[in-house]
């Protein structure tokens, strides 16, 4: 039915309705759509129910007024303005969620009783909710920082939450120091600057005292702390779990989720120029790739330990900086994660989606990291001062899909009418329910496991190394991965105001890589030479003997899962590709380039002067998605331009020249694909690409043979970062 809104009529067949008609339900998404209500073709009524004459004028005494406190509907609406807001999330405040559906391939049943990993082709619903963890809500999606991979399983037995990030590793081995952590990497408390940002004193004066952070430091100075999407990241559990089957067998577990469409990274230039033009970026990929079809799909895959072997490592398996090489054990895909469908409302489901390490199912239970047991207090207690009541569980995005029965009751907002009288066991009133389950019928029992020893606060001399895997990350990357690792180090510590900080850091690197600590050094004006390096991973009750049994030749140094380099590169699905397009531009030539790319399920815009229509060779007309100056060249993966003859080319007119060469320079710069159609050899001449010196794959122009197909098969290489430094010369 259409709907109404002063007199303009949306027609139901526009995309906004297209969306509303969901092929994509399951089980979650069915419950939620009993709890949802849409306004179409109602009456405006209060939150009482009763239908409103005027929501514009206040009940006024005269009609210019004084205003009456009688006046129940401006009351009822202004206070409930007045408390719309909640507490922002201490950490991960900045998010965007989706629905979704994780199906199995591979039976664990071998491995685990958990229902929902047990049976072949089953299809559990998921949320999922990805997110920055430094800034505030409305921080830009770009900051350099590790990405929250949140995932709630709706399983038949209770929801199980995963909630990952995108890198494996984490700064600190205890959780006691997480707040230490965190008011470090916060804005800094006299100033509250800077927002969404490590690159300050605080952040590295606590790293730079904090040798155990290195290898998680590796991480983000990486690329991987600047994703091109949140569909291109890899997700990971980080800690240890325990998988436990019917006959109560353990065995370890590391969580992995893999990108279909590949890690890509965007570069640190482009990084900070898409926080100024599109701070949103990463949410409307995510919102943008679902709309169109273009499903985020991730592998599932488990790293398995038995028991025995539990010791056979170089590290301690429960210690959260440390890595499983793919190299010793591999990954196992098991299932494939597919988001399918966005929120219908931010607030209600993204927001007050509330994770937890500890809301597990019968099958998988927790190891002994000391960070992962502190997480097991922190998600109850923080959602009840975000969320503000114990009922939190009866919002309907955290619902689960298997009923809830026991005795708990009341609290803010309860939302179950629980009937009966009796609230408490045991009973006999109500006939001894709701019953323990057995568990045989599910019912959750812990892992069995003898723990004895003194109470003490104390580490295992088994996480005391701290260099290993900051060293094998650092030599499994590649060239140009290295050069950006270097950079956002040297960026970083360049923001840093007091020079000692600076020093202890690139001390602390010279353990990892002499040449990263020089380059890094030479940069900062440090002297490598002078430095004399205290070795703060010694705890100060370590004796001699101690350490030297912990040093133990790492078994993998080179990690080739590692690098991006040896990603997915062979799709251009739901990439975003600009399509530069003046008057006069050759239609057979747009048709043909448009028809390709967006037959591969890449996203084509396009870019026109102005946001007038543009009109082609054959007379027909285009209408921009932009014009020149509301867009830039960051916001996409790669770029097409074509134009008329040179006599009729607006993009040489004065008021387009500079920004077309803006546009092409830029994308040059970060390693973009470029396509020059006919009628842009000026623009191609006065560029920056025509300065190149030599072949360079990913400049494609009129007239090769393939065209086209060479310039797609660059796009789905993402970037030619080894040629990073050749275009750069250009300039
Ligand atoms: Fe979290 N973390 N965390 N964390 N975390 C939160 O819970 C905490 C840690 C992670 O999209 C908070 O509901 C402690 C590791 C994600 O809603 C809070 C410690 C990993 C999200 C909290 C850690 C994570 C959070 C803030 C150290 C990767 C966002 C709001 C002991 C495996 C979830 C909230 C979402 C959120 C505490 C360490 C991932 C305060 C105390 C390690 C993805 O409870």
């Amino acid at each position: 039915m259409p709907s109404r809104a002063y007199g303009v009529t949306i027609p139901t067949n526009s995309k906004y309705f297209d969306m509303k008609e969901d092929t994509n339900l399951n089980a979650k998404i069915n419950q939620l759509q009993s709890l949802s209500t849409s306004n179409d073709d109602k009456k405006l009524t209060t939150n009482q129910g009763i239908r409103i004459n005027n929501n514009q004028d206040t009940l006024k005494s005269g009609d210019r007024g004084p205003s009456l406190l009688e006046d129940f509907i401006l009351r009822e609406k202004i206070t409930h303005f007045d408390h719309e807001r909640i507490p922002e999330r201490v950490v991960h405040a900045r998010g965007s969620g989706a629905h979704g559906t994780f199906k199995l391939t591979k039976s664990l049943e071998k491995y685990t009783k958990a229902k929902f990993l047990n049976d072949i082709g089953k299809e559990t619903p998921v949320f999922v909710r990805f997110s920055t963890v430094a800034g505030s809500r409305g921080s830009t999606d770009l900051a350099r920082d590790v990405r929250g991979f949140a995932v709630k399983f709706y399983t038949e037995e209770g929801n199980y939450d995963l909630v990952a990030n995108n890198m494996p590793v984490f700064f600190i081995q205890d959780a006691i120091k997480f707040p230490d952590l965190v008011h470090a990497l916060k804005p800094e408390p006299d100033h509250e600057i800077p927002q969404a940002a490590s690159a300050h004193d605080t952040f590295w004066d606590f790293i730079s005292l904090m040798p155990e952070s290195m290898h998680m430091i590796m991480w983000l100075m990486s690329d991987r702390a600047i994703p091109r999407s949140f569909s291109r990241m890899e997700g990971f559990g980080v800690h240890t779990f325990k998988l436990i089957n019917t006959d109560n067998d353990v065995h370890f577990v590391k969580f992995h989720f893999k990108p279909r469409l590949g890690v890509h990274s965007v570069a640190w230039d482009e990084a900070q120029k898409i926080s100024g033009v599109d701070p949103d970026f990463h949410r409307r990929d995510l919102w943008e790739a679902i709309e169109s079809g273009n499903f985020p799909q991730w592998d599932f895959g488990v790293q398995i330990i038995s028991e025995e072997n539990e010791s056979d490592f170089d590290f301690d398996l429960l210690d959260p900086t440390k890595i499983v090489p793919e190299e010793l054990v591999p990954v196992e895909i098991i299932g494939t994660l597919t988001l399918h469908k966005n929120p219908e409302n931010f607030f209600a489901e993204t927001e007050q989606v509330a994770f937890h390490p500890g809301h597990l199912v019968p099958g998988i239970d927790f190891s002994n990291d000391p960070l992962l047991q502190g997480r097991l207090f922190s998600y109850t207690d923080t959602q009840l001062s975000r969320l503000g009541s114990p009922n939190f569980h009866e919002i309907p995005i955290n619902r689960s899909l298997n009923t809830v029965h026991n005795n708990q009751r009341d609290g803010h907002m309860r939302q179950q009418i629980v009937k009966g009288k009796v609230s408490y066991e045991p009973n006999s009133i109500g006939g001894g329910c709701p019953f323990q389950a057995m568990m045989s019928e599910g019912g959750f029992v812990s892992q069995r496991e003898r723990v004895s020893g003194e109470k003490l606060r104390k580490r295992n001399l088994g996480f005391i190394d701290h260099y290993s895997q900051a060293k094998l990350f650092y030599n499994s990357q590649s060239a140009p991965e290295k050069a950006h690792l270097t950079k956002s180090l040297v960026f970083e510590l360049s923001k840093v105001t007091i020079p000692q900080i600076r020093k202890r850091l690139v001390g602390q690197l010279a353990y990892i890589n002499i040449e990263l600590a020089s380059e890094v050094a030479r940069k900062l004006g440090v002297d490598l030479e002078k430095l004399q390096q205290p070795n703060h991973s010694i705890p100060a009750d370590a004796s001699p003997k101690d350490l030297q049994s912990q040093e133990r030749e790492p078994k993998v140094t080179i990690s080739p899962a590692l690098s991006m380099q040896d990603t997915v590169k062979n799709t251009i699905k739901a990439r975003k590709i600009g399509f530069m397009v003046c008057n006069d531009a050759e239609a057979e030539i747009i048709d043909d380039l448009k028809n390709r790319i967006e037959g591969q399920g890449a996203k084509i815009e396009i870019i026109a002067p102005t946001m007038a229509a543009v009109k082609t060779s054959n007379g027909n007309i285009m209408f921009p998605d932009h014009s020149l100056s509301s867009t830039s060249s960051v916001c996409f993966d790669a770029l097409l331009i074509t134009c008329g003859n040179d006599n009729a080319n607006d993009f040489l007119l004065p008021e387009n020249k500079q920004l077309v060469l803006d546009f092409v320079n830029e994308a040059y710069h970060h390693c973009k694909a470029l396509y020059f159609g006919p009628g842009t050899r000026d623009i191609y001449i006065d560029s920056h690409v025509s300065k190149k010196k030599h072949e360079d794959p990913a400049v494609i122009t009129e007239g090769v043979p393939e065209a086209a197909d060479k310039f797609i098969q660059a796009v789905s290489q993402h970037r030619v970062w080894h040629l990073e430094i050749e275009r750069s010369l250009t300039v």
